[in-house]
């Protein structure tokens, strides 16, 4: 435990004051700890949130006081009894009650309290995928009654019009000089440009719109108790006026994959339909009931649009010379475009499975 970190955990109203500070999950953007404190007093989440990336800290933090706020009401509405551990809890700074976050001058800080006997997982049986589909529907129909709109805290972050727009500028630029060696995979990416911006182009026309959803809806961003039920969804970031697409397309390209979103064994990856069958099931089951036939039919290019645009921006990073992802190795970021491209393979030779399968739920 650094004492620089153990000054930063001092900084906000806790039970106990920390004890052992040491590094916790495995975020691409964020840095995280997990903080001890007293033998029976509650742990805590400490994080380093990247403001080169989310650049609005307060407007960050107001986002997810809004939806926890709410999310909290209608817990307690429905007669929810352990309500701090299906929604996560922020803490306050000690000089002032209505901030949660710390400014130390140079990085912005906050804490959350830790759940206690909660489990992330990085894969899932379709037993779990079910209850994964129902959580993440039943997050966003929480949220379609949320009062005032959300601040975008990456604008455009899933808009994928504006993603291609980045990957052009950086192919034009190729500022790292890595583009020779790689046209092939920009000339693939691009080819599919338009096919990829169908739901731009629905919500022009004024059929597809946008709700309150997670966008970051990773397998390993959910929290599940002893026995395998879902607790909450963590890692709120990103929670934003989005298309549904969003939360249902990302949570597949990582949960249904047959491997790590970074496998360099692309004959590894396969898009896994038992997991894809029961997530939509869950999914539809929560969010059924305020899905519009266009979303719900176009559910299968949701499966395909989010390997494609981690694909997209997986790869701008690569030209930009890595300067957005954390990498552990030179290539990682290629490494990382060739497996979304992968998967994006898999999913098109099944999504006429899919969309049979989504019909016979629906008839
Ligand atoms: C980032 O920080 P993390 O790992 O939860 C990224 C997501 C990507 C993901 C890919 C703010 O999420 O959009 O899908 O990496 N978050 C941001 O693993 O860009
Ligand atoms: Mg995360």
């Amino acid at each position: 435990m650094t004492p620089q970190l153990s000054h930063i955990a001092a900084q906000f109203a806790t039970a106990a004051s920390a004890t052992e500070i040491v590094p916790l999950g495995e975020g691409l953007i964020n840095d995280t700890y997990l903080v001890t404190t007293a033998p029976g007093k509650p742990s805590y989440v400490l994080q380093r949130i990247n403001h080169h990336i989310f650049t609005d800290v307060k407007g960050l933090q107001d986002n997810i006081k809004a939806v926890t706020t709410h999310i909290r009401r209608k817990l307690t509405e429905q007669g929810v009894d352990d309500i701090d551990r299906r929604v996560l809890t922020f803490m306050p700074l000690v000089t002032d009650p209505d901030t949660t976050y710390y400014f130390d001058g140079e990085n912005y800080w906050r804490m959350m309290l830790y759940i206690p006997r909660s489990h992330t997982y990085s894969e899932v049986s379709p037993y779990y995928a079910r209850f994964a589909g129902e959580e993440f529907g039943r997050f966003q129909s929480m949220l379609v009654d949320l009062p005032g709109t959300l601040t975008e805290t990456i604008p455009d972050f899933h808009n994928m019009e504006f993603r291609l727009t980045q990957l052009r500028e950086a192919l034009e630029a190729d500022t790292a000089g890595r583009l020779d060696s790689v046209r092939d995979i920009a000339d693939e990416l691009l080819s599919r440009a338009d096919a990829m911006c169908l739901a731009e182009q629905l919500h022009r026309q004024g059929k597809l719109p946008k709700r309150t959803c997670h966008c970051d809806t990773k397998v390993n961003n959910m929290l599940f108790d002893d026995e395998g039920k879902v607790l909450c969804v963590i890692d709120l970031d990103t929670v934003m006026p989005s298309y549904i697409f969003s939360d249902y397309g990302d949570f597949l390209r990582t949960g249904a994959c047959t491997a790590p979103e970074d496998e360099p064994d692309t004959d590894k990856i396969d898009f896994d339909m038992d997991i894809f069958r029961a997530f939509t099931e869950g999914y539809l089951s929560t969010a059924g009931s305020f899905l519009t036939p266009v979303e719900i039919e176009n559910l299968p290019y949701a499966a395909a649009l989010f390997p494609y645009m981690q694909a997209v921006r997986f790869f701008t990073d690569y030209i930009n010379g890595d300067t957005y992802y954390k990498i552990r190795y030179p290539e990682h970021n290629l490494v990382r475009t060739r497996a979304q491209l992968a998967l994006l393979h898999r999913i098109e030779e099944k999504m006429p499975q899919m969309t049979e399968f989504i019909a016979s739920k629906m008839a």
